[in-house]
């Protein structure tokens, strides 16, 4: 799978001669590369993503870079990033099949890997920004959340294997710093990288600043994030992160990968639902967004729920790991006992996933990777609000996640600061 040569990025111009030869693509799209068609499509923060195209088929090509793409060489990374993409892709596919594209062949050398070309998939933050109520989105990632972190973790894995990966995924340390800095500190200081939108929200952002609550909450959840190696994360679980159709859902992208809470992958996910939510205002030019609105706060409630029954299931059927062992539960007729557990188990992964959830929409307001949810409202006034509405409704799940019990609390909490009038 690895390659000799030193690392080239490709170009649409180099791709189908040198992946030309390459076996697994030629077969798949068709062997003659002087008829392939290439376009470049990544817009993400990282890396390249062409699709190329042959007589028989297309296929995905994703090269990492050694930097990080959104600001340049000046901000090196590493290109072993796209082997914890490779096996966390393929970790996924094992525990929740059909849920992420399927890979055609790795090479380590040239950080590439091909893959399965989704189409007519969309990426689901714009399809949530055109407005298109999917039906199955809450389902689909329900269970795969479920099915992946509870796999993933010594509730399920044979615990020697998990250690295993826990010391192969622990070399992730490029991208965790990532998230470490931008997620969970830079937002709450004046960290060169940050934006926001300016002056609207230059009040509201030095509140935040000196919110002493706040900033305590950010530093135990990022405190959690570093030390709770709970299973293994998807570690960018947002909406750009995830390719729909009406029918369809895939999980892409997981070069984020590494051992830490299960609540984490779940906060994420439901902030970006959050905020796709209070963004919902700046989108309304061709008509109210008021069912749009209301289908999101469904989801969110789908989707836990879904999430709940499903880990709840599979603790029932598939607690195999050293964690929580039948032999003190079950085998002694003791079922009872195990659903205690569970209630204990789910009930943390709650209080973390709020908290969680709410610093992803402060970092994605106040730091460097801003979404489009937000970004694509060209009227900056309406932005502000937008935006000042999230990070207040953020604020309030981050400070007070311990006193908040049901996902209906955050929806009717959602609804009303959406209905606040001024940043
Ligand atoms: C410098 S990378 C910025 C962000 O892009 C990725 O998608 C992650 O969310 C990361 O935090
Ligand atoms: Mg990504």
């Amino acid at each position: 799978m690895t390659g000799t040569k030193p690392f080239e990025a490709l170009s649409v111009e180099t791709l189908p001669k040198r992946l030309g030869e390459n076996a697994a693509l030629s077969e798949r799209i068709g062997k003659d590369a002087s008829r392939w068609t290439v376009r470049e499509v990544g817009d993400g923060n990282l890396n390249l993503v062409f699709i190329v195209e042959g007589d028989k088929g297309a296929a995905v090509v994703k090269q990492a870079l050694p930097y990080v793409r959104l600001v340049g060489d000046s901000w090196p990374l590493p290109l072993k990033r796209s082997f914890f993409e490779y096996h966390a892709l393929t970790r996924q596919e094992r525990r929740a099949p059909g849920s992420v594209p399927a890979i055609y062949h790795f090479d380590e050398g040239q950080a590439l890997i091909v893959m399965e070309y989704l189409s007519p998939h969309v990426i689901l933050r714009r399809a949530l920004i055109d407005g298109r109520e999917l039906p199955n989105i809450a389902r689909d990632i329900g269970l795969f959340m479920a099915r992946t972190l509870f796999r993933g973790s010594d509730l399920s894995m044979v615990t020697k294997e998990r250690k295993a990966d826990l010391a192969l995924f622990a070399d992730n340390v490029e991208l965790c710093d990532i998230t470490e800095n931008l997620v969970f500190s830079d937002p709450y200081f004046d960290a060169e990288m940050n934006r926001h939108t300016s002056p609207q929200l230059d009040g509201v952002v030095a509140e935040l600043r000196a919110d002493r609550d706040l900033k305590v909450e950010a530093q135990r959840l990022k405190h959690l994030f570093a030390a709770n190696a709970e299973t293994l994360l998807h570690g960018d679980l947002h909406s750009g992160s995830i390719m729909v159709t009406d029918t369809e859902t895939r999980m892409i992208d997981p070069e984020f990968a590494f051992y830490g809470p299960i609540a984490f992958d779940v906060g994420m996910l439901l902030a970006n639902f959050w905020m796709a939510f209070f963004s919902q205002r700046g989108h309304e030019e061709k008509g109210s967004r008021d069912s749009m609105r209301a289908y999101l706060l469904k989801v969110t409630a789908e989707t836990w729920a879904i999430f709940r029954a499903e880990f709840s299931q599979l603790w029932r059927t598939e607690r195999t790991g050293m964690l929580y062992h039948r032999s003190l539960f079950e085998d002694q007729g003791d079922r009872l006992a195990a659903e205690q557990a569970l209630g204990h188990v789910l009930s943390g992964i709650w209080t973390d996933l709020l908290g969680f959830a709410g610093i992803e929409v402060h970092r994605r307001i106040l730091g460097l990777a801003h979404n489009a949810d937000f970004e694509t409202i060209a009227d900056e006034n309406l932005r502000a609000t937008c935006e000042a509405r999230a990070l207040r409704f953020g604020r309030h799940i981050a400070v007070n996640r311990r006193q908040i019990h049901s996902i209906d609390e955050v929806n009717n909490l959602a609804a009303l600061i959406e209905q606040e009038s001024t940043i």
